[in-house]
């Protein structure tokens, strides 16, 4: 008989257990409805619908299909640069099945993505692979996503608008953050969740004033 080469995943990450996926999606949901009644949003609106005073229904707006979860290493099944390598990393052996806890420390919101920014512990760092914060993004990002902490790319995307793929969270993510440390905030909204901030051209942040913690399991996903 003979001996295939295990095969390479879709992508590795931390996955959501089911009773958390439900809880966060209606935490995250109540925060959209929220924000889309917003005067500050509303002033703000033809950055997502094109058109002032069209209403939008963030719900509806963003979609996601795959299981909640924070990617770690994007594989391809083994297509994506470093997918082998990672995979054979002694501390991915030991840690795959494992429970984990993420701590979600702020949303994102574009016309593009919904995001949850993860706050990596020095533990999970060590199953961020080198590197992951600047692996593809656009020339015109990359300075921004040089100039910040490693594991500043890390979150879960909780949606993405028509025709969007959800590596963009992570662009977006990346983008935000760079805005903020340069001091480009602008209209601060306080809610029950937290700060809002506005950052130009339909960027917002939610910075949690109690983090959102959620029981995973680090594994890989396969479609
Ligand atoms: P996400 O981590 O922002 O959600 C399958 O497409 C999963 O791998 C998604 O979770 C997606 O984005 C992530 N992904 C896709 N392409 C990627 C890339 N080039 N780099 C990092 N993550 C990627």
């Amino acid at each position: 008989t003979q001996q295939k080469e295990p095969e390479l995943p879709f992508f590795f990450g931390w996955f959501l257990l089911p009773e958390e996926e439900e809880r966060i999606k209606c935490a995250t949901m109540d925060f959209l409805k929220t924000l889309d009644t917003l005067e500050a949003f509303k002033e703000h609106i033809s950055e997502f619908t094109g058109e002032a005073e069209k209403e939008v229904d963030l719900e509806q707006y963003f979609q996601n299909a795959l299981p909640l979860h924070c990617t770690t290493k994007f594989c391809d099944y083994g297509k994506a640069e470093g997918a082998k390598e990672y995979a054979e990393l002694q501390v991915v052996k030991e840690s795959f099945g494992k429970s984990d806890e993420l701590s979600v420390t702020a949303l994102i919101v574009t016309p593009r993505t919904f995001g949850a920014r993860v706050a990596l512990t020095e533990t999970q760092m060590k199953l961020w692979p080198e590197g992951a914060d600047k692996e593809g993004v656009p020339p015109a990002l990359l300075p921004s996503a040089e100039s910040l902490p490693g594991g500043s790319r890390a979150h879960v995307t909780l949606g993405c608008s028509a025709g969007v793929e959800s590596v963009q969270t992570g662009l977006d993510l990346l983008d935000i953050l760079a805005l903020q440390k340069e001091g480009k905030e602008g209209t601060q909204v306080e809610m029950d969740l937290g700060t809002l901030s506005y950052l130009s051209e339909g960027r917002w942040f939610l910075a949690l004033r109690e983090p959102i913690t959620a029981d995973t399991t680090y594994s890989s996903f396969s479609e």
